[in-house]
C-alpha cells in the first residue's frame, strides 16, 4: 500500500486535504492554527489576490533558470523552507525529511532552535545543502551564544533570530486541541534549551515577561560577534524596524507576521513588503513569508521586491502526507510551477521580475 500511494502526490490544492487526513487533530490543530481570530493568517493568502500579472508575449524566450543566490549563495530557486518547531510530531522522518529533500533539490531550508532533533543531526542529512539556523533568544544568553556557535560548526550559513515572539500569542485551535508550545513537546537541541515563553507573568494588573524580552538592537551585534555567521531578523513588519534591522547589521530581513500565529490583527506580508523593501535599501536582502502558496504568489513578491520567499504550512503538509519524498515532491511541484509561471509571463529568470510584472487586481 506504501509503495502504491507514494507512487501519486496530490496536486499543491489537494495538499492540504489530504494532510489533514494524516495526522492526529491535535497536530492539525498545531499546523493549522493561528491566533487570534485567525485575521492575519486569512489576510496572508487573499491578500495576493490584489494583485494581477501582466504577462509579455512573444518574447523569444524558450528557457527559464530558477536559479538565484540567497546571501551570495547559489540556490535552485528563489524559495525557502521556513522555519518550523516539532518536526517529528508531523512524521517520523521530520527535520531529517526535509533536510534531505531540500539538499536534493538545491533549496535553501531554515531549521531552528525547537526542532524535534538537534542542529547537528539535521546538519548531517543535509550535507552540502545550504541551511540556516533559527534562534529564539534563551532566557540565558550564553545559552544563545552556544547555539550560534554550534550552528556555523554544523554548516548553517546564517543565523536568523525570530523577533516576533516575546511571548506566546492566544492560540485558541491549539489550546482547544490541547497541543501545548512549551516543555512537553520534545526537542532535541539539549535539556538546556526552552521554547519562548508561554505566557507572562501577571502580579497585579503588571504582566511579566521572562529576562531574554528586555533584549533590544544591540543583540543583533552580539550575535554576529558569537558566531561570524549573517543575521538574519525574521518577523519585521515596519519601516521603522527594518531601518534599525539594517543599522544593526542584519545582513537580511524576514518579512513575517509568523504565519498569522502571532500578534493577530498585524497586515497580509504581501501589503507590507513594498514599504520594508524601500527602508531596507539596496544592500540588504529582503524576504517575505505567509501565505505564499503557488507559482503566482512567488512571482508577486518578487515582483515587489523580495529577492526570495519562504514556504511554511505547506512543507508540513507535504511532510505529513509523503514523509521525505512528500517534501521533494512538492519542491519538485512548487519549482515546475513557479517554472511554468514565468515563461507564461515572458520572463526568463527570477531576477528579471520586477514592478513592471504587476497591476492593481481591481477587486
Ligand atoms: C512556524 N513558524 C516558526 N517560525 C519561527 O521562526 N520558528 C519556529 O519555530 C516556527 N514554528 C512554526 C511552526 C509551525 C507549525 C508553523 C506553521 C509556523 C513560522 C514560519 O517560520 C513562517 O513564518 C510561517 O509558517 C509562514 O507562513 P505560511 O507559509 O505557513 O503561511
Ligand atoms: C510556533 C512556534 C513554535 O509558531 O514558532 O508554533
Amino acid at each position: 500500500v506504501a509503495d502504491e500511494k507514494s507512487a501519486e502526490f496530490p496536486s499543491l490544492t489537494d495538499l492540504e486535504s489530504v494532510a489533514a487526513t494524516r495526522v492526529s487533530e491535535r497536530v492539525w490543530a498545531y499546523i493549522q492554527g493561528g491566533s487570534g481570530d485567525e485575521r492575519t493568517l486569512r489576510a496572508n493568502v487573499e491578500a495576493f489576490r490584489r494583485w494581477a500579472v501582466r504577462p509579455r508575449t512573444l518574447t523569444g524566450i524558450s528557457s527559464v533558470d530558477l536559479g538565484t543566490t540567497i546571501l551570495g549563495r547559489p540556490v535552485s530557486a528563489p524559495v525557502f523552507v521556513s522555519p518550523m518547531a516539532y518536526q517529528a510530531e508531523v512524521h517520523p522522518d521530520g527535520e531529517l525529511g526535509v533536510a534531505r529533500a531540500a539538499r536534493d533539490h538545491g533549496w535553501l531550508a531554515a531549521f531552528g532552535t525547537l526542532s524535534s532533533l538537534s542542529l547537528e543531526q539535521i546538519a548531517k542529512a543535509s550535507g552540502l545543502g545550504p541551511r540556516w539556523f533559527q534562534l529564539y533568544l534563551q532566557p540565558d544568553w550564553e545559552v544563545s551564544r552556544r547555539l550560534a556557535e554550534r550552528a556555523e560548526r554544523a554548516g548553517f550559513s546564517a543565523i536568523v533570530l525570530t523577533v516576533d515572539f516575546p511571548v506566546l500569542a492566544i492560540r485558541d485551535r491549539q489550546a482547544r486541541a490541547g497541543f501545548a508550545i512549551d516543555g512537553s513537546v520534545p526537542i532535541g537541541n539539549g535539556a538546556d534549551v526552552v521554547p519562548p515563553a508561554r505566557e507572562a507573568a501577571r502580579d497585579g494588573s503588571t504582566y511579566r515577561l521572562r529576562p531574554e524580552a528586555e533584549t533590544t538592537w544591540e543583540v543583533v551585534e552580539r550575535l554576529k560577534a558569537a558566531s561570524h555567521l549573517p543575521v538574519v531578523v525574521k518577523g519585521i513588519l515596519t519601516p521603522e524596524d527594518a531601518r534599525t534591522a539594517v543599522q544593526h547589521g542584519a545582513a537580511g530581513i524576514v518579512v513575517s507576521n509568523h504565519g498569522g500565529r502571532q500578534l493577530d490583527g498585524t497586515p497580509a506580508t504581501i501589503a507590507v513588503l513594498p514599504e520594508i523593501v524601500e527602508a531596507a535599501g539596496p544592500r540588504t536582502e529582503v524576504y517575505l513569508d505567509g501565505g505564499v502558496r503557488r507559482g503566482t504568489d512567488i512571482l508577486i513578491a518578487l515582483a515587489l521586491g523580495a529577492r526570495a520567499v519562504g514556504v511554511g504550512r505547506p512543507i508540513l503538509w507535504a511532510l505529513a502526507t509523503g514523509g521525505g519524498p512528500g517534501v521533494g515532491r512538492y519542491m519538485e511541484r512548487l519549482s515546475d510551477e513557479l517554472a511554468t509561471c514565468l515563461l507564461l509571463a515572458g520572463r526568463a529568470s527570477p531576477t528579471e521580475v520586477n514592478r513592471s510584472l504587476l497591476r492593481a487586481a481591481g477587486l
